[in-house]
């Protein structure tokens, strides 16, 4: 306020200070000259009584006269003086410092005379032609009216100028306040839809410091995303950074539906900790080294209990803790309806284009909700601050976004779904779109692999709630709160921790052969991956045959190494994939099976990451053949592992991965003759080209490693919790600037 008020009182002081000496002036002259006039009226008409009087030289009369005529208060004194002179007669209240010599000279009939009681002005009357004598009047009048007049006219500007300038001061603060809340308004409306310079024809641009406020906030928030998205060196560090300067050290909490230690009794009942084949456990474990916080998922393990404390959690990595594990326990009913039932028999083949039929039971969806309400409660339960980072995994949670606000309303609430998001329509059949939806969307960001299951997701929300969509920022509005569904492509850690620990690539290769009874001569194909209809196991291995059988040459030459890590077993089409897996490789082997050779070498059980790196450095091509996959980290985990840039990726259109690794062999899993010669190509390609696409892969996996998938959710993170830090905008703008 002062800021403005101040200025104001500064120029209207400059201008009081030198116009009111000009004002005083101005009046004294109009009160001298209307003074002077009414002298010369009043001796007009006194003219002939006087000159009368004086020639008679009637003193008592005269006297009589003159004393009527002064008894007008500003008519002070009249003198009648002789040509010598000499006073020839004085009125009573003529001050004795004024003579007849104080008219002065006739050239200046009035004149103006200081007295210590004020100002007198003395006008000059000549009748030098009266007879018989001649003589003069000075008629004195009093001026001191004129300086009191001056007086008040100055306190009057005075208080006018004083009272203008604290209504002008008013009037300038509310003006300015309402402009500055106006744009504060229209600011809070653009950072909040991250509407810039995208309106600039809009009739807000008109306004030009708004206009250069917004340029600049694009400017920064453009400044800000090229830093991110070239940031070639994301490292935990770079993300503990992030989670100190733009989280403020905030809680962050990743809940999943695996763990990232599974503890299990061995043979002798001795705990035995176990890391699981989960391409998210792969992403999010180092996270979670690098930020601590608290991971929340289901124990699993038979042994989980036993090694939990009593408020169910443990500190892991179990070699170097870092972070706590909560674990939540679920009954047999609730993992069978929930896990085994919704998720991986309803939404699993729902959101997987694999033609497998997805179940939808009443039971699992009544279990599928109550774990996802127990987890809210656990969730709740371990936030230590009202406005913790929650990091929700994958299609187990759907509902948990909406069952978390409302516990924990100021959380930041982000869902990343790891599978693919199918179309509208194969979506459709699902019974409980509408429930699922609605609570995805009360999530700040919901996250998926690639923008094309970003757009199905929109196109789906489109279809079966009523919303505001802004497709250009990818964002949905429901009952006011914004969700921005973004692509965030999940990656690993750069570089693999297990590599560390892993002798040369000759070495790898020489213990890989033996241990799996590979000649010297013969080329290892591998395939990593969680037994599941999704990864195209079969189809690899009716490739491989197609191949062998096309092309007898090869037979003896190539022999295909493939770890099947058991997983949902419990499920019948899980089983049956199981039962037709090693029904193949049995008739495939016998097919084609000559002396210690065989093609197919079957690892059914879970190994050790490090045996996995081991494998990846050892073998000379990678068969990734995904009949649909939402990233697929093997692909990213085998060129990691290649530091000697060899070895070549044979990656399915239809894998996210193929995305970002487009110097891979890509192919259609579909199409088993384009899978067979993708084979014979790897086997024939040459070092140089082998080198150039693996370096270029390397290249990319390295940039984009994992912790810049959570660095850039955790900046968007970061953003949204800043701009719902700022103070509403007002209604009107809530609705028209989305
Ligand atoms: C989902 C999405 C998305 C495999 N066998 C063993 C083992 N693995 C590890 C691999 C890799 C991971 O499992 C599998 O990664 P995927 O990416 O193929 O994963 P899914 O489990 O299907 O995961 C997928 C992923 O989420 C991440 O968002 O990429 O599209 O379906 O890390 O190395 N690990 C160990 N032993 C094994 O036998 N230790």
């Amino acid at each position: 306020m002062l800021r403005f008020v101040l200025p104001v009182a500064f120029a209207s002081c400059v201008v009081a200070y030198f116009g009111l000496p000009y004002i005083e002036r101005l009046l004294a002259e109009w009160f001298r000259s209307d003074v002077e006039l009414r002298a010369q009226l009043v001796m007009h008409s006194m003219e002939e009584p006087i000159t009368d009087l004086v020639k008679k030289g009637n003193e008592s009369r005269l006297r009589a006269y003159l004393a009527k005529v002064t008894a007008d208060e500003r008519l002070l004194a009249v003198l009648v003086c002789r040509p010598d002179g000499s006073a020839m007669f004085k009125t009573e209240r003529a001050p004795a410092a004024i003579s007849c010599d104080a008219a002065g000279d006739r050239n200046a009939a009035t004149r103006i005379v200081q007295l210590p009681s004020g100002s007198v002005q003395i006008s000059r009357f000549d009748f030098d032609s009266a007879e018989p004598i001649p003589f003069r009047v000075l008629m004195l009048h009093d001026l001191s009216f004129v300086d009191r007049r001056q007086r008040t006219a100055r306190d009057f500007v005075l208080v006018f100028v004083g009272i203008s300038v604290l209504l002008l001061a008013l009037l300038i603060v509310l003006v300015a306040w309402l402009q500055l809340r106006r744009w504060a308004e229209v600011l809070i409306g653009d950072i909040r839809g991250k509407r810039f310079l995208d309106d600039a024809e809009s009739p807000r641009a008109s306004m030009p410091i708004l206009f250069q406020v917004r340029k600049v906030l694009a400017e920064a928030e453009e400044k800000q995303r090229l830093e991110i998205d070239f940031h070639e060196n994301w490292t935990p560090q770079a993300l503990r950074q992030v989670v100190r300067d733009h989280l403020h050290s905030a809680q962050v909490i990743i809940v999943s539906n695996r763990e990232p230690y599974i503890h299990n009794f061995d043979a002798d009942h001795h705990p035995v900790v176990q890391v699981p084949a989960s391409g998210m456990v792969t992403a999010l474990e180092p996270i979670m080294r690098a930020c601590s916080g608290v991971w929340i998922a289901h124990g699993a393990g038979t042994a989980d209990r036993e090694t939990v404390d009593r408020y169910d959690q443990i500190r892991v990595p179990p070699d170097d803790p870092s972070y706590t594990l909560r674990r939540v326990w679920l009954t047999e009913e609730q993992e069978q309806g929930y896990y085994y039932g919704f998720s991986n028999e309803g939404l699993w083949p729902l959101c997987h284009l694999a033609y497998v039929r997805p179940a939808f039971r009443a039971g699992d969806w009544r279990a599928y909700e109550a774990v996802n309400a127990k987890f809210a409660d656990v969730v709740a339960a371990e936030a230590n601050t009202d406005s913790p980072v929650i990091l929700i995994q994958d299609f187990h949670f759907a509902l948990l976004p909406q069952l978390i606000r409302k516990k924990i309303p100021k959380a930041t609430i982000a869902l990343f779904w790891h599978i693919p998001w199918p179309n509208a329509e194969t979506f459709g059949v699902c019974p409980w779109k509408r429930e699922m939806l609605l609570h995805m969307l009360s999530a700040d960001i919901l996250g998926f692999h690639t923008r094309y299951h970003c757009q199905n997701f929109l196109n789906t929300v489109d279809r079966f709630v009523e919303c505001q969509i802004d497709h250009e920022h990818m964002t949905v509005t429901l009952q006011g709160h914004v969700c921005r569904v973004a692509p965030y492509p999940i990656s690993i850690e750069w570089p693999p921790r297990w590599l560390q620990h892993l002798p040369d690539i000759a070495t790898c290769r020489a213990a890989v052969r033996e241990r799996y009874g590979i000649g010297a001569e013969v080329c290892i194909g591998l395939g990593v991956e969680r037994w599941d209809f999704t990864k195209g196991i079969i189809e690899r291995f009716h490739a491989l045959e197609a191949m062998l059988a096309k092309n007898p040459r090869q037979r003896g030459r190539i022999c295909l190494l493939q770890v099947a890590a058991p997983s949902r077993a419990q499920l019948p089409a899980y089983q049956a994939l199981q039962q037709h897996t090693y029904s193949e490789v049995e008739r495939i082997n016998a097919k084609f099976a000559e002396g210690n050779w065989q093609p197919i070498v079957l690892i059914d059980h879970h190994l050790e990451p490090l045996r996995v790196f081991e494998l990846y450095r050892a073998a000379d091509f990678c068969l990734v053949n995904s009949l649909h996959d939402g990233m697929n980290l093997v692909a990213k985990e085998f060129v990691a592992a290649r530091d000697d840039e060899d070895g070549v990726l044979i990656l399915s259109t239809f894998a996210g991965a193929s995305r970002e690794l487009a110097e891979a062999v890509l192919i259609n899993p579909f199409d088993v003759t384009e899978t067979a010669e993708a084979m014979e190509t790897a086997m024939r390609m040459g070092r140089d080209e082998r080198r150039n696409r693996m370096n270029l892969m390397r290249r990319t996996v390295k940039e984009n490693n994992v912790y810049r998938w959570a660095g850039r959710m955790l900046m968007d993170a970061a953003r949204i919790r800043q701009r719902q830090s700022l103070p509403p905008a007002s209604r009107r703008h809530a609705t028209s600037d989305r």
